[in-house]
């Protein structure tokens, strides 16, 4: 499976995504070739509409205290639904599909979801820290949403501009 990472602006990213219904050799591919495309990208998070699959999925492979990520730690989330959010709490942002653009963005502090392993099991997690913060951002590409529309005006004027210019710049 040959996946691309689909990056701001395209308009693919606004899909909103569908909940996964077969728990079959398909999915598992695509789950394991969306971990494979995470490590090359070296993220922490991927949805499955970056690699344009408009499906309720991501990964996520949170860093331990040292900044280095397991396998082990490689988590799959199908179909989440957030049940309970708590707090507020704000942290600077990268995504893959915004590549070279960090931004402070506020997200609630926890969060527990209910959601289906590779096999269709139901599980619920509760998350906090930066779990619960990479969670919000991949629920959110499901939504069709990128993480710079949470700017202020003015932030996301400054950010248009800027990330016109390095567009034009990579291209030159
Ligand atoms: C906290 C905040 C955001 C998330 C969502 C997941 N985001 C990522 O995994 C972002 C990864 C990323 C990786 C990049 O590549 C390198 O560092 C080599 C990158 O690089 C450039 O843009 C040039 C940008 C973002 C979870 C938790
Ligand atoms: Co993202």
């Amino acid at each position: 499976m040959n996946l691309t990472i689909l990056t701001y602006p395209d308009k693919r990213l606004k899909q909103i995504s569908k909940d996964v219904t077969k728990f079959d050799e398909e999915i598992h591919k695509l789950l394991d070739a969306m971990n494979e495309m995470m490590l090359l990208s070296n993220g922490i998070g991927l949805a499955a509409i970056q690699v344009n699959y408009p499906l309720n999925i991501l990964i996520l492979n949170i860093p331990d205290s040292e900044g280095e990520q397991h396998p082990d730690n490689l988590m799959e989330i199908i179909n989440p639904v957030i049940i309970n959010k708590e707090g507020l709490t704000t942290y600077q942002e990268g995504c893959l599909s915004v590549p070279g653009f960090y931004e402070d963005i506020e997200r609630y502090e926890t969060v527990t979801i209910n959601y289906q392993d590779r096999h269709g099991n139901t599980k619920s997690l509760d998350a906090d820290g930066l779990l619960s913060i990479a969670i919000q951002h991949e629920m959110d590409h499901l939504a069709g949403k990128l993480f710079i529309e949470k700017l202020s005006y003015a932030r996301r004027k400054k950010f248009e501009k800027e990330y016109k210019r390095a567009i034009k710049e990579k291209k030159a």
